[in-house]
């Protein structure tokens, strides 16, 4: 497979084949690790925000990565779904109205829409808890990997992190952004989760240091295509676009050198062809 002839802009395609039996193990994953605790408000919220029709490419990831090292260890569908969660979290947040205030999440009245502002608050950061306590319980799982897994994770969402990308775009948005600073957001607000599911990977399925460097430039380059690639399809939207900044031309070329990187950072791996086909599915029609 050849990253190089995929076009931006393409509606999503279906899942099929390997990312369509990955999905189903993660929905199936992910209905297990929420269908625990005191039926409540709160959990109903959490089942929500998470069960609802998300394309669950950071779960995937993870579990691309996993395939591509030669397997799936013990506590990896832990880290898949955890990684999920706190993506539902983060949108169940940014939806809020002191955030980017919007009332349909995935084709649906959002979570706070549903359940009233208190309700999604507490069902986020219990969200976020219940991930981080997967990961920690896992009795499979040496406990030095589950303690780095958990810093990985904690340093990802905080204040370096995904909050810090949500601030500096709540608080930009009153200032028109050079291209710099939006693909610095872009990093911040999408890629360093991307990042995590991918590394949490690595950290299972104990990767050689030369293997995640790899990763990670596949994943770096992948992430940036992909919202390059959200952003050519949706100019219009309200929001950071760094079309607006580089216009359509500009960010194609991008979009194209980012994947033609990405190839470049696995070709010649064995089961190269997984992550590669991953690529294709989020940044493409393929
Ligand atoms: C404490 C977790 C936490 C976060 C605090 C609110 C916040 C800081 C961050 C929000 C970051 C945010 C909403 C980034 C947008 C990322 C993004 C590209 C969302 C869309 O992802 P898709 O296309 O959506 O994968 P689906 O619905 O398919 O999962």
């Amino acid at each position: 497979m050849r990253l190089d002839k995929l076009q931006a802009g393409s509606a999503y395609p279906a899942p099929h084949g390997w990312s369509l039996t990955a999905r189903q193990e993660i929905d199936e994953h992910l209905e297990a690790m929420l269908e625990h605790g005191q039926s409540s408000r709160v959990h109903e919220a959490m089942r929500y925000a998470v069960l609802g029709a998300g394309k669950r490419i950071r779960p995937l990831l993870t579990l691309a990565v996993a395939d591509f090292l030669g397997g799936r260890p013990p506590g990896l569908m832990h880290a898949a779904c955890a990684i999920e969660m706190i993506h539902a979290a983060s949108l169940v947040l940014d939806d809020l109205p002191c955030m980017d205030n919007d009332r349909l999440r995935r084709d649906r009245p959002a979570t706070h829409a549903v359940f009233g502002d208190d309700c999604a608050i507490l069902a986020a950061v219990s969200l976020l808890m219940r991930s981080h306590c997967m990961l920690a319980s896992h009795p499979d799982v040496p406990a030095d990997v589950r303690l780095r897994t958990i810093q990985l994770l904690c340093e990802t969402i905080g204040a370096d992190g995904l909050s810090l990308g949500q601030y500096i775009d709540l608080a930009s948005k009153s200032a028109p952004a050079s291209p710099g600073a939006i693909a610095g957001i872009h990093h911040l607000k999408t890629g360093i989760l991307f990042l995590a599911a991918a590394r949490a990977a690595c950290l299972l399925c104990g990767a050689t240091p030369r293997q995640e460097q790899g990763i990670v430039a596949f994943t770096t380059h992948v992430g940036l295509a992909f919202q390059l690639k959200d952003d050519l399809a949706d100019v219009d939207a309200p929001g950071l676009n760094l079309v607006a900044s580089i216009g359509v031309h500009g960010a194609r070329q991008q979009f194209h050198e980012h994947l033609q990187e990405a190839q470049a950072a696995i070709d010649g791996e064995d089961n190269a062809e997984v992550l590669l086909g991953f690529a294709a599915m989020m940044c493409g029609t393929g």
